[in-house]
């Protein structure tokens, strides 16, 4: 079974992000039926319902997610040749669907470098959580301060401090898992709350005009390098170094944006909605591609195919 790791700071969009994860993958399964199947544990269909229930009701979820007692687990499935990449595994077109298993965990960079201070003895869950080889970094881009005010200092800098230690973490208990294969990290960072990003910032960045679906492709990992060099440059450096240390390799890292539309007048249902058209009921305006994109990502790297060729 295949883990991923999200991890960011306190309120930065975690349990909204999961959320959508859920919810691209409700409208992947109805919309893309013979592409694209899945299913969940109860307990995190439970756990997730409650949270895509207010996001479709057009509020920010106050229920959140207890990944200790219940990590979030998936049985993906996806028509084969969705899955074949560069060198994959040369599946038939026999129309089967190959399906992985994924077990997703979150948790903040806060608690992960409080353990990595004191040293603490970490319950089986976390070091479970630890060996994830898929590691989803977010980047609130409500918090990236304009450019004039300077991008390394103040809370930024000091999630690029405790972003760093959290990927020591991970490769440090990676590199002691058996098999290459098995040890190379693959960070897929999510730019939260792009919806918030300060012009100023967007400019900085010289981010495409326009919703990230619509940028040229390769852009997303162009603009999100930009991002890494100018307001995480520690995490910048630990990427770019790891990546030439074969002993623990690092892939490079691919970038996904999410963003919702706020209704700003209407304080009760901030969310902007839209109906699900042909399932009915409705949900939140998110930037469905973005999640599509890096669900087929999760569902490429669970396979263990390598990496695919950039997708647009
Ligand atoms: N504009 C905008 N605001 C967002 C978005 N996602 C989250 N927020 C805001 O950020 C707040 C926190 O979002 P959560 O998803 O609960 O974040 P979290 O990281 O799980 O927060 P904690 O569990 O409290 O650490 C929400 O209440 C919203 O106000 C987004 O895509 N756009
Ligand atoms: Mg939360």
């Amino acid at each position: 079974m295949s883990s991923a790791l999200v991890v960011g700071d306190r309120g930065s969009g975690l349990t909204t992000f999961v959320g959508l994860l859920y919810a691209a993958q409700l409208r992947l399964g109805t919309e893309e039926e013979d592409g694209f199947r899945f299913s969940a544990e109860r307990q995190t269909i439970r756990q997730l319902e409650a949270i895509y229930g207010e996001l479709a009701a057009g509020r920010f979820p106050e229920w959140d997610v207890n990944w200790e007692e219940h990590p979030l687990s998936f049985l993906l499935a996806f028509r084969a040749s969705k899955l074949r990449g560069i060198g994959g595994r040369g599946v038939g077109a026999d129309g089967r669907f190959d399906t992985v298993e994924l077990q997703v965990g979150g948790i903040s960079v806060e608690e992960i470098s409080e353990f990595a201070v004191h040293d603490a003895i970490l319950e089986e869950s976390t070091r479970r959580l630890l060996r994830s080889t898929m590691v989803l970094p977010l980047v609130d881009a409500s918090r990236l301060p304009p450019a004039a005010q300077g991008g390394t200092t103040g809370p930024i800098a000091r999630y690029d401090a405790r972003l760093v230690t959290t990927l020591e973490q991970v490769r440090r208990c990676l590199a002691l898992e058996p098999g290459r294969k098995a040890r190379t990290m693959h960070p897929l960072f999510v730019v939260t709350k792009f919806d918030r990003c300060a012009p100023q910032v967007l400019e900085a960045l010289r981010a495409p005009p326009g919703p990230p679906s619509a940028w040229p492709s390769g852009m997303r990992d162009v603009v999100g390098t930009r991002i890494l060099e100018r307001y995480l440059p520690s995490t910048a450096h630990f990427v770019a170094e790891a990546a030439r240390d074969h002993g623990s390799p690092i892939a490079s890292p691919r970038w996904f944006y999410s963003g919702l539309q706020i209704v700003p007048q209407l304080n009760s249902t901030p969310i902007a909605r839209r109906s699900r058209i042909p399932r009915g009921g409705w949900e939140p305006e998110y930037p469905f591609e973005e999640y599509r994109d890096l669900i087929e990502q999760l569902g490429k790297l669970a396979h263990g195919l390598p990496r695919a060729a950039a997708s647009p």
